[in-house]
């Protein structure tokens, strides 16, 4: 009805329409880097209906409002907008979506997280309340949702490197298989799923030089319909010495980045089509320097990255700092405790269970397996 008043800020319906841009956000990570995934939703300022609602398309453009708003066409006069992060105010490829917002006749918006990226960085909000748009802040829930949302971007932008997740597949009594020449599996169906769709919704998907040797894997996204999703694939060899008859090069897509310090061994990639090298230098230690690494491939757009190496591997970006969150799948059947290792070099689970480094923020059954998200206290 015309003469209803406009929807309350704290409401359960506007709660639903915030929860819903989450959700629109989720269905392109790790599709649109070197852009975040931005969830905007339009629905009726009075009712909440919905209108319309976009995720940044797969590349990274068109952002999120325009496609929302170019959906909604006329309905979008006096409606609301919810969006997951502040809409950008630069003249990139596309006009800036706040000038959409004002152009469309956009009453309300409510957005989530601020952007840091130095060309926006309050300019949206700036320019969408100078032309008469009321903009506010969504509640605490929300905006430290669509914080860890887009948490990939807003560490490129202030800290020049991905957010990282660490993956690590244990037995019940929290080993670590042993390499045997392919990837052993320890976790069943449900939690194989889970573990695809990290990889999904990764930019990039990590190991060491090491797994590849013991597992020979060819990490790639294998769930139906997401195929075309897989994520590039990261190997750190300080020295270049990947072996060249490995798996992860028998398909030229996703490209494989070897991440070196010293390319000298790695003349058998050289121009080789869908693998680069990409030198870092070599570090005083002779091991490379993780957080190099991380800078390297974030100047190269990624913005989400995946670990998925062996114990040393996971250890090494723990102990850097580098671990945003971690993630355990915990099989259901016990190994032979002579084909397992600790899952963190010499340490098990307890240096992230255990750690004020990290809090538990997740944990629930996959069939018969469990996962348990461990997020960093740091953000
Ligand atoms: C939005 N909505 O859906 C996204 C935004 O290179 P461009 O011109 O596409 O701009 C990329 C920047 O725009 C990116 O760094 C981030 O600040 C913002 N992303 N903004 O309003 C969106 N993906
Ligand atoms: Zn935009």
């Amino acid at each position: 009805p015309d003469d209803a008043a406009p929807l309350p800020l704290s409401s359960p319906v506007i709660d639903a329409l915030c929860r819903r841009a989450l959700f629109v956000a989720q269905t392109n990570i790790g599709a649109t880097s070197p852009n975040p995934s931005v969830g905007a939703v339009v629905a009726d300022a009075r009712t909440g209906e919905i209108i319309a609602s976009a995720a940044t398309a797969r590349g990274g453009r068109p952002h999120a409002e325009v496609l929302a708003l170019r959906e909604a066409g006329d309905r979008a006069k006096g409606a609301l907008i919810i969006t997951t992060l502040e809409p950008c105010s630069h003249f990139g490829a596309t006009p800036p979506c706040s000038h959409a917002i004002v152009n469309a006749g956009i009453s309300h918006l409510i957005y989530g997280s601020l952007d840091p990226d130095t060309r926006v960085a309050g300019r949206g909000l700036a320019y969408v309340a100078q032309h008469g748009v009321r903009a506010s802040r969504g509640t605490p829930a929300f905006v430290r949702d669509c914080d860890w949302l887009h948490l990939g971007h807003s560490l490129r932008v202030t800290e020049r490197r991905p957010f990282v997740q660490v993956k690590l597949a244990v037995d019940a009594a929290g080993f670590v298989p042993l390499g045997n020449g392919k990837p052993v599996f320890i976790t069943g169906d449900v939690a194989r799923a889970a573990a695809h769709l990290l990889r999904a919704r990764a930019d990039a998907i990590l190991v060491g030089r090491k797994t590849v040797e013991a597992d020979d894997p060819e990490l790639t996204c294998r769930l139906p319909g997401l195929a075309d999703r897989s994520p590039v694939r990261v190997v750190l060899a300080s020295r270049c010495n990947v072996p060249p008859a490995a798996k992860l090069f028998a398909n030229e897509r996703p490209p494989v980045w070897i991440v070196c310090g010293d390319s000298s061994e790695g003349t058998a990639f050289f121009g080789r089509p869908g693998v680069r090298v990409l030198d870092i230098g070599a570090s005083l230690t002779g091991r490379l320097n993780l957080r190099l690494a991380m800078m390297r491939v974030a100047a190269e757009g990624t913005t989400r990255l995946l670990v998925e190496g062996g114990p040393s591997t996971a250890r090494g970006f723990i102990d850097a700092g580098l671990a945003d969150e971690v993630i355990i799948m915990r099989g259901a059947q016990t190994l032979d405790p002579q084909a397992g290792m600790p899952p963190f070099g010499d340490r098990g689970l307890d240096l992230v269970a255990a750690s004020p480094q990290f809090t538990l923020f997740d944990k629930r059954k996959a069939g018969a397996d469990t996962i348990s998200i461990y997020r960093s206290t740091a953000h």
